[in-house]
């Protein structure tokens, strides 16, 4: 007399609900992705810093032209701060390090700081 060995093997229940059969139906899960924290680059008025040095750099850092990086620079220097760029929080922190960098560089006392957006 022959002998099957073979044992039909037990599935492990997964998480999930059954069918009353062996299929498992697995809910659907809907991943929801934030989009990330955004945060505002701002540079601060001082009595110092020329306003060329202000204009190069909104336009070496802010990928502004010369007209928008003096409107912005104006606005600084009347109001005591102005936002230069809107960015994921790790490119706003490099903007800020690069702005900071220059300034000390080039002896300017400019404050540069980024701030999440609502
Ligand atoms: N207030 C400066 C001046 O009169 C110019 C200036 C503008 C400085 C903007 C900083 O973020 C600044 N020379």
């Amino acid at each position: 007399m022959i002998f099957m060995a073979t044992k039909i093997p037990k599935t492990t229940p997964l998480p999930g609900r059954t069918d009353g059969g062996d299929a498992v139906v697995l809910e659907r899960q809907t991943l929801r992705t934030r989009p990330p924290q955004m945060h505002q680059v701002v540079l601060l008025n001082d009595d110092f810093t020329p306003m060329e040095f202000v204009v190069l750099v909104l336009q070496e850092f802010f990928n502004k032209d010369r007209e928008a990086a003096t409107q912005i620079m104006l606005k600084i220097h009347l109001e005591g701060k102005g936002v230069c760029g809107v960015f994921p929080r790790d490119i706003a922190a490099t903007k800020v390090d690069q702005v900071l960098d220059a300034s000390r560089h080039a002896g300017h006392p400019l404050q540069c700081i980024h701030e999440p957006i609502e």
